[in-house]
């Protein structure tokens, strides 16, 4: 026991420095230090190199010399400053594509099907200052280690370095899908804003935005034939995605490793479609509020009408034209059928075709998924269409957990894919169903607040079989934003953020101690690179002789 407990003493001491995040599958490193030459140099080998790479291997030698890195939280006293001027230097990294192999774009591969992506790359930095390599069989196993080849760097009075030559990875993320989910209808939230957040993700290996863009409270999205629910829906005519901002955002998004899900909520989470097409909603503005729908304003769509349906299908038609992600989102949480009863045009319908409520809701999801599965789009869900209303889905659907971890078994026994996405585990905002105060001391079941080592702890497969563990695509963080805005965005989502990114890409069974001063260097970086993250602890311990 005691040795034991010394050996770890010591590798926690004089361990090289090494704040990779998320954690590579397989490392070893040695304690050789290497400066960077001012002159340093990344080349892409081969032919047809995509110009995504290349402005990625450009922004890596930002970060390098620009990151400024200099508090080493983890094996710090393990730098001998004096040292450096015998340092080898590094004057080259090369990335090139494993033999047969051949460029794609960045952005197109990040866009492949969840389980089509290949991020997996081999990583060699020799400690004799000849050449680092990176290969790896896809452009974006090459993008992911170079995101890796940046961690390994800090800076000490303007020189460059590393302590923990010679470096070997050979890396590949547990799961295909690493989420972060942002609501901007709540409150909206600039292009530039989601831009940032993409940049921080791609930072810890984040491979899909899931963009909740529109719910009853506003319509921000702009979609050609479709322009008056942005027009009478957005919160104003500069709170608008255009078309174009799209487009932005999309190859922003592609450029940095990350496809772009858009979500459609339908048919609950609809009130605001009533401003441009009050035929479309059943119970607008119905009070109290709190008896037809989960937040003010009520109003959901009336799925029973054929015509809700048609335009619903042509409607998801335009927008899958504007985002070439494989997924598609259609919502589908929190439907109140209260609101349905008091909706003669509903009644009415149901009685004329002598179905139920959810039969109806069965043809509209199946009447609405046709018309994605038919331009070649997966429909994602949130667990109640499979759990509460049993629709029929494709096979292919992906279900988001979100309810509570203790349901993600009775999906996976249904034999669906699933996202993890659990309120107890994954939501970055608390006091989610209390902003509107109805509970007397303003919290809500969201309670409490939920630490970066909460979610961290999770285990993706816990109580599954080991069939049922396959169906587990990955997982992600959120944010609804009834109580967040541009103001406290990058607060309340980074560092935070990072832990789901890390446990879904190393894979679960993870060590929080040796964590923390790795986070810490996680949001050092991003605070470098201008994402406000918040600090994990005081800045005494990472000033603390290791
Ligand atoms: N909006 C939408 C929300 C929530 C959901 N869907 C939500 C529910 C409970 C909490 C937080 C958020 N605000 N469209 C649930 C998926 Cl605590």
């Amino acid at each position: 026991m005691k040795l034991v407990a010394l050996a770890v003493f010591l590798a926690t001491a004089y361990a090289p420095v090494q704040a990779l995040w998320p954690l590579p599958q397989h490392i070893e490193t040695g304690s050789s230090t290497l400066r960077l030459a001012p002159t340093f140099q990344i080349t892409v080998a081969g032919h047809g190199v995509p110009g995504d790479l290349v402005a990625a291997a450009s922004r890596t030698k930002q970060y390098l010399f620009g990151d400024k890195l200099e508090r080493l939280v983890v094996g710090r006293g393990a730098v001998d400053a004096p040292s450096f001027g015998h340092a080898k230097v590094l004057s080259r990294l090369t990335l090139s594509l494993e033999r047969g192999a051949s460029f794609a774009s960045v952005t197109s591969e990040a866009q492949k099907a969840p389980e089509d992506r290949d991020e997996a790359y081999h990583l060699v930095l020799p400690a004799d200052g000849s050449a680092a390599t990176i290969t790896a069989n896809s452009t974006l196993g090459l993008f992911r280690g170079l995101t890796t080849f940046s961690q390994l760097w800090y800076e000490h009075d303007n020189t460059i370095y590393t302590v923990s030559a010679p470096v070997t990875i050979q890396d590949a993320p547990a799961y295909p899908y690493r989420g972060l989910m942002l609501d901007t209808a709540r409150n909206y939230f600039p292009v530039s804003d989601i831009k940032r957040t993409l940049d921080a993700m791609s930072w810890v290996k984040i491979n899909q935005f899931h963009w909740h863009i529109v719910d009853s409270q506003s319509f921000p999205l702009e979609i050609p034939g479709f322009t008056d629910l942005a027009q009478k829906g957005a919160y104003s005519s500069s709170q608008v995605y255009t078309p174009n901002d799209v487009r932005d955002i999309v190859s922003y998004a592609g450029e940095r490793g990350i496809d772009v899900m858009i979500e459609i909520d339908t048919p609950g989470h609809t009130a605001i479609i009533a401003e441009a097409h009050p035929e479309y909603v059943a119970c607008p503005g119905a009070t109290p509020w709190a008896t037809y729908a989960n937040e003010p304003p009520a109003g959901q769509l009336r799925f029973a009408d054929a015509k809700v349906t048609d335009y619903i299908a042509k409607l998801f038609t335009a927008v899958t034209a504007m985002f070439p992600s494989k997924l598609f989102s259609t919502g589908g949480d929190e439907l109140n059928t209260n609101c349905y009863s008091i909706d003669e045009p509903t009644q009415a319908s149901l009685n004329a075709t002598g179905r139920t409520l959810e039969q109806a809701l069965d043809a509209f999801t199946q009447e609405t998924h046709k018309a994605l599965e038919v331009k070649g789009k997966t429909p994602v869900v949130w667990e109640e269409m499979v759990l509460v209303h049993n629709v029929t889905l494709s096979k292919e659907t992906k279900v988001l957990v979100w309810i509570s971890s203790a349901n993600v078994k009775a999906v996976a026994e249904k034999g669906f894919q699933l996202i993890h996405a659990a309120s107890d585990y994954f939501y970055l905002d608390c006091g989610g169903g209390g902003w509107v105060g109805n509970n007397p001391d303003g919290n809500s079941w969201c309670d409490p607040f939920k630490t970066w080592q909460h979610s961290y702890s999770f285990d993706p497969t816990a109580n599954l079989t080991a069939e049922e563990s396959k169906l587990v695509l990955g997982g992600q963080h959120l944010l609804w934003t009834e109580q967040s805005s541009p103001q406290n965005l990058d607060p309340i989502v980074w560092p935070r953020a990072a832990s789901s990114a890390e446990l879904f890409w190393s894979g679960p069974g993870l060590n929080i101690s040796t964590a923390l001063p790795r986070l810490h260097d996680v949001a050092y970086r991003m605070r470098q690179r201008g994402v406000n993250a918040i600090s994990l602890q005081p800045e005494w311990c990472a000033l603390r002789p290791g």
